[in-house]
């Protein structure tokens, strides 16, 4: 008689499934293992953490190595889309029972249209009780003020993915302070290129590595309430 395999183990195997259909820029596939996932009870953030995102990190290094093209990352970047869609509604239905009541206003800076890792910060912000309204990529500074303005929001996160756009965060800091907002919002800031540095000179708030801490950050930002 077969033994029957260790949950551990198909764990693992659906983790590997998930990096190979990264790299292999398989949308579909992605979106079959994260239902997989999902139905095996697994953590749609483990699915993320230790299925999909490694797939993405050796993407990267692949076309910084010269040994992946254009086409390939963008098919890749379809593939994690697509997966973190299906994981995000679970992991936002988490959020909806939370009462931190903050807004945060995000977005990716002008000139630069990578989303994942900031669309993956407002999921887990929202999945954390935050009311998240996510700007998109490729946004100015004047977009940032104007819905901060207009939602009255207690927190700003500026995400930026190329060493050229991390520049609009600085921009972003300096518009709210021009606007007269600065005062009453807290700016974050993170991506690959970012540094705890950078975020000191540009007189953010707080950086973050990675969502995980977006969500620590934030919520160190928050003023203490006082109980009912
Ligand atoms: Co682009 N790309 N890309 N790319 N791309 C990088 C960033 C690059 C490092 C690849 C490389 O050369 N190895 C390189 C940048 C070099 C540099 O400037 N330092 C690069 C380049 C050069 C380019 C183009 C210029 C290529 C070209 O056209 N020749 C072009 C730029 C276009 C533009 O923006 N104007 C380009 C285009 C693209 C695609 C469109 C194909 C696609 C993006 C698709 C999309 O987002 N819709 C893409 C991708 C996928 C990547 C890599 C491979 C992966 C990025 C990603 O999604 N990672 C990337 C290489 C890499 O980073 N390893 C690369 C997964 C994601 C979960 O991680 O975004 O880092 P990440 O987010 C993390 C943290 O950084 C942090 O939390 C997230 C979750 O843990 N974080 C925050 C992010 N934002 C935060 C905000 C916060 C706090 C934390 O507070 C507000």
């Amino acid at each position: 008689m077969w033994a029957r395999r260790s949950e551990v183990s198909v764990h693992e195997e659906t983790f590997q499934a998930m990096r190979q259909s990264i790299l292999d820029g398989a949308p579909d596939h992605a979106r079959v293992l994260a239902q997989r996932a999902l139905q095996l009870g697994i953590d749609p953030l483990e699915s993320i953490n230790t299925g999909y995102l490694p797939g993405m990190t050796a993407v990267g290094e692949l076309y910084g190595a010269g040994r992946m093209f254009l086409p390939d990352l963008m098919a890749s970047s379809e593939a994690m889309t697509t997966a973190m869609a299906v994981l995000e509604d679970e992991l936002r239905r988490a959020g909806g029972e939370r009462d931190v009541r903050a807004t945060v206003v995000l977005g990716t800076t002008k000139g630069d249209i990578h989303e994942i890792g900031k669309r993956l910060v407002g999921t887990l912000l929202a999945a954390n009780g935050f009311r998240v309204h996510d700007l998109g990529a490729d946004v100015d500074s004047a977009a940032f003020v104007g819905k901060t303005r207009e939602l009255g929001a207690d927190i700003v996160g500026v995400s930026a993915l190329l060493t050229t756009t991390m520049a609009g965060q600085k921009k972003v800091v300096e518009a709210l302070g021009e606007a007269g907002l600065r005062p009453r919002v807290k700016v974050i800031v993170g991506g690959a290129p970012v540094t705890r540095q950078w975020a000191e000179q540009i007189g953010a708030d707080g950086y973050a590595k990675d969502a995980m801490s977006a969500v620590a950050l934030a919520k160190s930002l928050l003023p203490a309430r006082v109980p009912a």
